[in-house]
């Protein structure tokens, strides 16, 4: 039995470290180790159970081709390959197509949200740029909230987690960190022991939500006018901190003017809350000192999503909290500094192919010209986590379509592939990955034995390059040669002296106080409240809010958080039972509906028939039903995502998983 060190790489913002017993090349245990300061020697369920993930029966561990019909049922549909068959098979249709047909037939699809630089990028990236394939454009997540904080402050990151014990208001804004991010909440606890308030605004009300000392339960997608009405209501009453404005912001009068039709009344009516909880928070907000406020995701999957962050992250500009420690706001801490990428181990140019936005896969399968004919995925489970699943799936059963999908386990996107690769897991193989919000770097190596035939993503890739001739003299090729690309240059060595002497790299400043130890990374050191290309790119300029979407046939909004026994979809396979959607008790009663019912929720797209769980955890005119649920976890097999328009935000492409309007009815 050796004890080995590793970092969990998910998508979630903790970046833990990790003590691993292996014995034989297996996993035997994992549990958290204390090299990123918050992980504090403890981790989520999901991570000290990997074994479950690594070794259990859904685990891809050869080649599989199809030899049966593509209707996305398993049973006798595909046979064991070897990898030199399978690499055959794909490497022939590639060349095939893209001298048929052109390389933008060719679309790679890959989130990677759960994946370094080693894993995401790299190999991958250089073979698809090299061929001139379709580009994927990342938009499942982030990509409004990055926009926005980017714009209004420049690449900086926020404060650090381990400072919210130093301040004295939190505000958790669209963020239930009990689920995606828990080692945030014994450094709330601490705070609130000292005496911190704690404010929630979120329609659900979260484990947080329950202990805040005010709790918004907004309808989704109102936070725009919320956040405008604070604004406003801190210039009207004088409470907005001029002297910080003049000095070190543009565009507050124009900011002032977008907010002025929000009175505190129409906000909160527009939002389905109380006038005097509204105003409270102003007051609360407004005189706490230092006050932070951690911006979700929640927030931005909604038609307003971009400016909706950019009012929020105005907050702390408009009254003043920066400048201590503990004050100020979070979003991702992934733009620490550190002064290295990816880019140089991908070593090839991108070409101005087409763009392709995630959110749009059914319509780009089914209707894109030129047509896609080989889809690649990996990184992603497409069926489980993209908007509008009812186009994706007619989409994927084209027979005239060759998909290729790379993954660990066989997901319910395996279903459709012509050819499933094994791939390997983190703990098999070495990433490079950077926290989003533990500010922390690392180099984690491989410390188990792949099971089966399972190749790593630059393996797989790698091959692919050689196979089709797209190798060139000199290319960064192994893991080694990769990480030195990354690290080459002065920054780069820097970081790279920290992880050979820690095993862990932190940013040039720790625990950042902005305005104090960095400055905005705009081009004037200032902050930009109007940021002129987002006001350019949002649909109706910056700021604007656009109605519910809902109406009288579909009125209740569907949320689809995150839980906390998956990542998005990864894990699912281990959560057996059937899903419930939670409603709020008036709506369960509307609809004669009880607890544990089996009920339809649906709407134009799509629909989906599970249990009910009525709940006084969610407010009124919302339904909730979790993110990443595989087709096995409703009666169906639809899940969220066929009742999600494949519609985007405001600006910056992102994905409106909550812009979903439905009914509901009880069936039998
Ligand atoms: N265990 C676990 N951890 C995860 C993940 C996971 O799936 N499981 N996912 C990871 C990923 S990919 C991400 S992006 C992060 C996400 O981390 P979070 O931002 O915490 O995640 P969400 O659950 O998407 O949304 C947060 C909250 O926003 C609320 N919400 C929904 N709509 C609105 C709205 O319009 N306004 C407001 N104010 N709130 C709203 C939801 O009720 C929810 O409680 O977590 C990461 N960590
Ligand atoms: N309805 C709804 N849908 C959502 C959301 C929502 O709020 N509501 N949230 C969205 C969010 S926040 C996100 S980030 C996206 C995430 O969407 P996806 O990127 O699709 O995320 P996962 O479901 O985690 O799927 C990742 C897959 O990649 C595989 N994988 C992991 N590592 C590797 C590797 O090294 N190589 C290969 N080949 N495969 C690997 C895993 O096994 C897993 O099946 O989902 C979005 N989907
Ligand atoms: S998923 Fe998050 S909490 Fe769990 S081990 Fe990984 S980083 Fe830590
Ligand atoms: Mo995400």
């Amino acid at each position: 039995m050796a004890t080995l060190e590793s970092v969990c790489p998910l998508d979630c913002p903790d970046l833990c470290s990790l003590v691993v017993e292996v014995e034989d090349g297996k996993v035997k245990r994992v549990d958290g180790g204390t090299r990123t300061p918050i992980t504090d020697g403890f981790i989520c369920g999901k991570v000290r159970n990997i074994a479950d993930h690594l070794y259990g029966d859904d685990r891809v561990r050869h080649p599989m081709i199809r030899v049966g019909a593509k209707d996305g049922t398993i049973e006798g549909r595909f046979r064991r390959a070897t990898w030199d068959e399978a690499l055959d098979l794909i490497g022939a249709r590639l060349s095939e197509v893209r001298e048929r047909a052109g390389g933008e037939a060719i679309l790679p699809f890959h989130y990677g949200g759960s994946n370094g630089w080693l894993t995401e990028g790299a190999l991958a990236t250089r073979l698809f740029r090299r061929l001139g394939a379709s580009r994927c454009l990342r938009t499942l997540c982030a990509v409004p909230s990055g926009a926005a904080s980017r714009g209004l402050y420049g690449a900086v990151p926020g404060v650090a987690l381990e400072d919210y014990a130093d301040s004295n208001l939190i505000v958790l804004w669209g963020q239930n960190p009990s689920a995606t991010g828990i080692h945030l909440v014994p450094i709330i606890e601490r705070a609130l022991d000292a005496g911190a308030r704690l404010v929630v605004v979120d329609p659900r009300r979260t484990p947080l939500a329950r202990r805040a000392h005010l709790h918004l339960a907004v309808r989704p997608g109102t936070d725009l006018p919320v956040a405008l009405a604070v604004i406003r209501e801190l210039f009207a009453s004088g409470r907005a901190d001029q002297a910080f404005l003049a000095a070190h912001s543009n565009g507050a009068d124009e900011l002032r003017r977008r907010a002025e039709p929000w009175t505190i009344g129409r906000a909160a009516a527009e939002a389905g809350i109380s006038d005097l909880d509204l105003g409270r928070f102003v007051d609360l907000y407004a005189a706490a000192s230092p006050a932070v406020i951690r911006a979700g995701w929640g927030l931005e999957r909604n038609r307003n999503g971009g400016s909706a962050v950019a009012a929020v992250l105005a907050l702390p500009t408009v009254a003043g909290k920066f400048g201590v420690r503990g004050g100020g706001f979070t979003m991702s801490n992934g733009e620490a500094r550190w002064g290295v990428g990816p880019e140089p181990a991908i070593a090839a140019i991108q070409p101005a192919t087409r763009a392709v936005n995630m959110v749009e896969l059914g319509s780009i399968l089914t209707d894109g010209t030129p047509k896609v004919e080989v889809l690649f995925v990996y990184n992603c489970n497409p069926t489980q986590t993209v908007p509008d699943q009812n186009r994706v799936l007619r989409g994927l059963a084209r027979h005239d379509l060759f998909t290729v999908v790379h993954e660990q386990v066989f997901t319910d996107t395996c279903r459709w592939a012509d050819v499933v690769l094994p791939a390997t897991a983190f703990l098999e193989h070495r990433d490079i990955r950077r926290g989003y919000g533990a500010m922390r770097l690392y180099d984690a190596p491989a410390v188990a034995t792949p099971p089966g035939e399972a190749r790593s993503n630059n393996q797989l890739f790698g091959a692919l390059l050689e196979r089709l001739g797209l190798w060139r003299d000199g290319d960064p090729m192994t893991d080694d040669e990769l990480a030195r690309a990354i690290f080459a240059g002065d920054a780069g060595a820097a970081v790279r002296d920290q992880l050979e002497r820690k095993g862990v790299a932190s940013p040039p400043v720790e625990r950042p106080r902005l305005f104090v130890d960095l400055m905005p990374a705009t081009s004037d050191g200032k902050v930009d409240l109007i940021p002129a290309a987002l006001d350019a790119e949002a649909r109706h300029g910056l700021y604007h809010y656009a109605a519910d979407p809902g109406g009288e046939q579909h009125p209740l909004a569907l949320i689809s958080p995150a839980i906390a026994q998956q990542i998005s979809s990864t894990f699912g396979q281990l959560r057996k039972g059937e899903a419930a959607a939670e409603l709020a008790p008036d709506d369960a009663q509307a609809r004669g509906v009880a607890d544990g019912d089996p009920i339809r929720i649906w709407n134009q797209l799509g629909e989906v028939v599970c249990r009910a769980k009525v709940s006084p955890h969610v407010r009124s005119g919302v339904v909730v039903l979790a993110k990443g649920l595989w087709r096995f976890h409703t009666r169906n097999g639809q899940s969220s995502n066929a009742l999600i328009p494949p519609t985007t935000t405001d600006f910056a492409g992102g994905a409106c998983y909550n812009d979903a309007r439905v009914q509901v009815e009880r069936l039998g």
